[in-house]
């Protein structure tokens, strides 16, 4: 049975580890499948309402164009996708997105904008989507690209709930990855989001190419963090043609990650951060149900909505539906139970 009546564990009874070691971390990884899947499910259970899965909805308010090069990005100046760039959408519009995804169902309202970092002369436009969104009573994200202190305060005083800063993959492998930016560039955005008292998303991408051991250092980046983010997207790589990673995929069709090593790393995430919201992102559409149900016993309970994500193809509510229904899941409707400072 679900663990229907189950009631999670309140953040505070909760001791929480922040000092694993990577040798930890590749012992889990190394368990029996169906031994890790089952300690992950009894984390999850224990934490969470485990027949629930938070629906979130993305929309790209700034389109393309981007200076930075991250490899799997179909929105850097540095691919060849066919994705146009364009201008940040107005206020109204992006509005008028939220209420459609709230109607959806929708908890969580995801703003992403591929920029290295926002102008001051954009912070007017999102702080009135920041606003305007948590008006509709849905919680709201951003991810902007690093921020300027007085930037990151300027998201605070708009009631910003959540931001978006992942750092990808291991530290040892972020330049191999991206080079316009290094991985200490990427953690002091966050650490700077975390001290403004904003909840931090952040996890990273599987499935580009990386080692069992940048596996292993991704996760362990992610779970001896001072506190665990909120929430940790795990991507599986869109392979998008015109992006480095997207093209070095389709010429070694082997090299895309193995469905029970994805699962693995959902698994190892939500035994080492179980208050965590572990969301199974991109990546989703050329997954089974079978390999999704595998991701939500092993502690996922996180998603994202609609037939869209940035730019590349998600499943799609009337897929969901239908995978929800055959797996007699529903949407969450309570509230996270881990909130930073708020
Ligand atoms: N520009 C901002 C940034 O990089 O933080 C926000 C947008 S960026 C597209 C957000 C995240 O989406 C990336 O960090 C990466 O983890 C994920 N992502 C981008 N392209 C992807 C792809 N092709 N497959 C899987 N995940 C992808
Ligand atoms: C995250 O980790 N995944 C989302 C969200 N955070 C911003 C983005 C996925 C993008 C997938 C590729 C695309 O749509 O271009
Ligand atoms: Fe730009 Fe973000 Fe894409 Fe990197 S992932 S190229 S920063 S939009």
């Amino acid at each position: 049975m679900f663990a229907d009546t189950a009631t999670p564990v309140a953040a505070s009874a909760v001791s929480l580890r922040t000092d694993w070691t990577r040798d930890e971390i590749a012992a889990l990884f190394d368990l029996p499948f169906t031994e890790l899947v089952f300690r992950a499910a009894e984390i999850h259970r224990a934490h969470h309402r485990a027949d629930q899965v938070q629906l979130c909805t993305l929309l790209s308010i700034k389109t393309g164009g981007c200076p930075e090069d991250c490899g799997y990005c179909s929105q850097s100046v540095k691919a060849d996708s066919g994705v146009e760039a364009t201008k940040l959408m107005d206020v109204q519009a992006v509005l008028q997105s939220a209420a459609q995804a709230r109607d959806a169902g929708s908890k969580r309202f995801c703003m992403g904008a591929a920029w290295r970092n926002p102008k001051d002369r954009d912070m007017p436009a999102i702080i009135a989507m920041v606003r305007g969104v948590r008006e509709m009573g849905l919680e709201t994200c951003m991810t902007l690209g690093m921020l300027t202190p007085v930037q990151t305060d300027q998201l605070v005083q708009a009631g910003l709930d959540y931001y978006n800063h992942n750092i990808d993959t291991s530290p040892e492998r972020y330049d191999q990855v991206i080079t316009t930016r290094s991985f200490a560039d990427r953690i002091d955005t966050i650490d700077r989001v975390r001290a403004a008292g904003i909840n931090v998303c952040s996890g990273g991408i599987v499935g580009m190419g990386e080692t069992r051991a940048d596996r292993v250092g991704f996760v362990h980046a992610l779970a001896t963090m001072e506190r665990h983010p909120e929430s940790v997207p795990v991507n599986a790589l869109v392979p998008i043609k015109g992006t480095v990673l997207g093209d070095m995929l389709a010429d070694t069709p082997l090299a895309k990650i193995d469905d029970i090593e994805f699962v693995r790393t959902v698994a190892v995430a939500r035994i080492t951060m179980p208050l965590s919201m572990v969301r199974l992102s991109a990546g989703r559409e050329a997954m089974s149900d079978a390999t999704q149900a595998l991701c939500f016993m092993a502690g996922a309970n996180s998603i994202f909505t609609g037939d869209k994500l940035l730019t590349a193809a998600n499943a799609g509510d009337d897929a969901d539906a239908a995978m929800f229904a055959r797996l007699g899941l529903r949407p969450m409707t309570a509230q996270e139970p881990m909130r930073a400072g708020k």
